[in-house]
């Protein structure tokens, strides 16, 4: 089973790099606003987990460069994310806004609030 998980893996991040989406293009100014404003946010994660690949690939078409923290390897980030976020579960985006730390779970709710706080 884990092996057949660990193959499953390999295959996704392949297709992943393999048809890789296009990042949207913007000035320089404008990216580096969207760098600035990225900055907030830090993406807990499992590099080859399939709902944080959809994820990535909404950052990578947003051009959006947040910080990606691996929770499976790292146990700082996964310490981090389970007594933060309140359990090991991932794609979860930490949102640092107006002195407030927000944890937001859900992949297709990441994606929205990516979509919505960048396009
Ligand atoms: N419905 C969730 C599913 C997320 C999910 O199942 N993530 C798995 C990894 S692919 C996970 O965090 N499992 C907990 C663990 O492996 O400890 C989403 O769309 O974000």
């Amino acid at each position: 089973m884990k092996f057949i998980r660990w193959i499953l893996g390999k295959i996704i991040l392949l297709l992943n790099a393999v048809f890789s989406p296009r990042g949207v293009k913007r000035s320089e100014e404008a990216q580096r606003s969207i760098d600035d404003k990225a900055q907030q946010y830090a993406l807990y994660q499992f590099e080859a987990c399939p709902f944080c690949v959809k994820v990535r690939r909404t950052m990578k078409r947003q051009s959006v460069n947040i910080e990606l923290r691996d929770a499976k390897n790292d146990p700082a980030h996964r310490t981090a994310l389970e007594q933060g976020g309140g359990r090991i579960k991932v794609p979860c985006l930490r949102i640092e806004k107006d002195g407030q730390t927000q944890w937001l779970y859900e992949s297709s709710d990441i994606i929205a609030y990516i979509e919505k706080e960048f396009a």
